[in-house]
């Protein structure tokens, strides 16, 4: 028994939407504190180059191929992890897409989709991973929200609502499976260098109004939530429960 209480060795990690972006580099973080990982995408050519990616630096990382917006894919995903003997201690639900257009302009179908992908879905994998780490009475949860999860911003409406519900639905699982041995907290990041935002790197406006905005004048590194993911999901953080870390660079507590 390590020491240390951030070693995750022994510890089995599905990671939603970790093919590439922050969800790949969560996953990498808490590879190399030891966990066993699983990578999660819809685009199997990508899981399998993420999975190379990894290889490379020694890392083993299995891989598991479904759309986390349809619940039977879920499902049957996590009856696969059941025959494997892979049943994740920790979950990360990062799977998330962005759609930016005035709120007036968004049919429901679009409305929807965002909804689905980026708030439903973590209902849906944290049931699946929940029942059974409340069968085992231990699992940490680590729901991926945003800065949109406490401020709003025009033309991002349908993402800005997920991710306040991620906070929530982050809360209402602490309240109901903390007594069961589980940890389930959130981590929000401000504006990252991802391909999500190139569009907003690209905007002289945009960036010029950011760096008035941000207390550290910069964007941040995807590769800095790592250090977040691997603390939650260790046993540093047993008595952390839904909580929201926010990693932007002090944007929140900024006027
Ligand atoms: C946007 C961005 C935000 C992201 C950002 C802050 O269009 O404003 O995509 O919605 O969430 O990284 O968290």
């Amino acid at each position: 028994m390590s020491n240390n209480p951030f070693d995750l060795s022994g510890k089995t990690a599905l990671v939603t939407g970790s093919s590439r972006g922050l969800g790949f580099l969560m996953a990498r973080g808490l590879a190399r504190a030891g966990a066993r990982i699983i990578l999660n995408g819809v685009d199997v050519g990508r899981l399998e180059a993420a999975k190379n990616s990894l290889k490379q630096e020694g890392i083993d990382a299995e891989t598991l191929n479904f759309d986390v917006t349809h619940e039977a894919d879920v499902i049957a995903a996590f009856a696969r992890l059941d025959q494997r003997n892979m049943v994740p201690d920790i979950l990360v639900n990062n799977a998330g897409i962005q759609l930016r257009k005035p709120l007036l302009d968004f049919t429901s179908d679009e409305w929807r989709k965002v909804i689905d992908t980026n708030l439903t879905s973590a209902f849906i994998i944290g049931r699946e991973a929940a029942q059974r780490m409340v069968a085992r009475g231990h699992g940490k949860i680590i729901n991926i929200g945003s800065l949109a999860s406490e401020l709003a911003r025009p033309t991002v409406a349908p993402y800005t609502a997920a991710k306040g519900g991620i906070k929530m639905l982050t809360r209402s699982m602490a309240v109901e499976w903390a007594s069961k041995g589980l940890q389930v907290n959130g981590i929000g990041p401000g504006y990252m260098l991802t391909d999500m935002n190139q569009a907003l790197m690209d905007n002289a406006e945009f960036n010029s109004w950011l760096m008035s905005r941000v207390p550290a004048k910069r964007w941040g590194k995807p590769e800095e939530l790592a250090g977040a993911a691997v603390f939650l999901a260790s046993s540093a953080a047993d008595y952390i429960n839904g909580q929201m870390i926010y990693i932007d660079g002090g944007m929140l507590a900024a006027m």
